[in-house]
């Protein structure tokens, strides 16, 4: 598979593991898990046909480690990113000292008096390091780089998730934790 078709059949996966589901008559089971089996049938019938060898391709090759299959390789999930409700079972941890964003400068009035917040999604995602919250931010432009106080905030009860694959998470970040603004 070329990049350009790994990357059109990730960016399907996320739809509808993420946001859309039932647009192609899934439904999320707890944890956000779907079974292969039901994906696969469900790309075929909606005009994405994947191959199991396919996903399990885009599921390791995919540069965030956006998705993951369960223990016994029958289920699958996003790891992170999602608007439906969806409980990821996920377990409090405690974050590193500093944790980075990476945002629009228009952004930037409303983040100021609001802090960071989870908008359609489910946290707020936080990246580890400065280089891949670059890449987050720039995906609207030119992205500007806001470090997360994450020790502070942890301090202060602020519960911080990680995701499986290095996005940390959390319901909010106050602009008291915020620098960079
Ligand atoms: C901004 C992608 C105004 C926030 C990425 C961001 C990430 C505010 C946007 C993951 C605000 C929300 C998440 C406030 C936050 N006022 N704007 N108070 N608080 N914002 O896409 O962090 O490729 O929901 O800065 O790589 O950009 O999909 O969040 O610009 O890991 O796997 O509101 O999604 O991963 O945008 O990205 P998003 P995000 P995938």
């Amino acid at each position: 598979m070329d990049t350009k078709q790994a990357t059109r059949l990730s960016k399907f996966l996320s739809l509808h593991l993420r946001h859309k589901p039932d647009a192609i008559g899934l439904q999320l089971q707890e944890g956000g898990w779907v079974s292969v089996a039901d994906l696969l049938a469900a790309c075929a019938t909606h005009g994405t046909p994947i191959s199991r060898e396919e996903l399990a391709e885009i599921v390791a090759g995919s540069d965030k480690q956006r998705f993951a299959f369960d223990e016994t390789g029958t289920r699958i999930r996003a790891q992170q990113g999602h608007s439906v409700a969806v409980d990821l079972q996920l377990k409090p941890a405690t974050p590193p000292a500093v944790l980075y964003h990476g945002t629009a400068p228009a952004a930037l009035p409303a983040i100021r008096r609001e802090g960071l917040q989870k908008m359609s999604r489910h946290h707020v995602h936080l990246s580890p390091d400065e280089e891949t919250a670059r890449r987050v931010g720039a995906r609207r432009g030119q992205p500007l780089i806001l470090t997360v106080d994450a020790a502070g905030l942890h301090a202060a009860g602020g519960v911080f998730y990680e995701s499986g694959n290095g996005v940390w998470l959390v319901e909010a970040v106050p602009p008291e934790y915020l620098g960079g603004l």
